[in-house]
């Protein structure tokens, strides 16, 4: 590659869809990847975590919320080629709920975020992160169904 730049590889992301009643919890996105458009809150798999343990480490480090009831959903492959330094995720989704309901969000990482809020599934905010769009788009739900 030029300037001795490692050739870009696909990473693993894991995301997080903390549902609280009939709310999911979103922040708008301050990075080069998706600005401006509201995404679940997650990041980038260490090397050695579970999914789980790194859905509980990105909640903590981005809102301050302990999570439990962790369960993995799906799996999307997201590759993001129209921005300056294109990327690719593998995007694993698993669903929680906040440990403590009272417990609010706070934005402990306001450069890449404006801030957390719960919006009702049927009412969510515009515009939403591509790869949570499409899933919108598609008919997913991450609600367990009821008994
Ligand atoms: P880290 O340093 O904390 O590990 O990373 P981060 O700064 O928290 O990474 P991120 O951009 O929040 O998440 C990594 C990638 O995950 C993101 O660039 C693309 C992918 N991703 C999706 N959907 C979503 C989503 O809804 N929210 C988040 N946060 N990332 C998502 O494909
Ligand atoms: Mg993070
Ligand atoms: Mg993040």
């Amino acid at each position: 590659m030029e300037n001795g730049e490692a050739a870009p590889v696909p990473r693993v992301a894991v995301v997080v869809f903390l549902l609280k009643g009939r709310s999911v919890l979103l922040g708008r996105r301050r990075s080069s990847v998706g600005d401006s458009t509201f995404a679940l809150p997650g990041g980038h798999l260490e090397f050695g975590e579970s999914f789980e343990e790194c859905a509980k480490r990105e909640v903590k480090e981005e809102t301050g919320m302990e999570i439990e009831k962790t369960e993995f959903l799906t799996v999307t492959n997201n590759v993001f080629k129209e921005i300056r330094k294109p990327c690719h995720y593998v995007t694993i989704f698993v669903r929680a709920t906040p440990a403590d309901s009272e417990q609010a969000p706070q934005n402990l990482e306001a450069d890449k975020c404006d801030g957390w809020d719960w919006y009702e599934w049927g009412n969510l905010p515009k515009p939403l992160f591509g790869p949570l769009e499409r899933m919108v788009n598609e008919g997913y739900n991450p609600f367990p169904l009821p008994l």
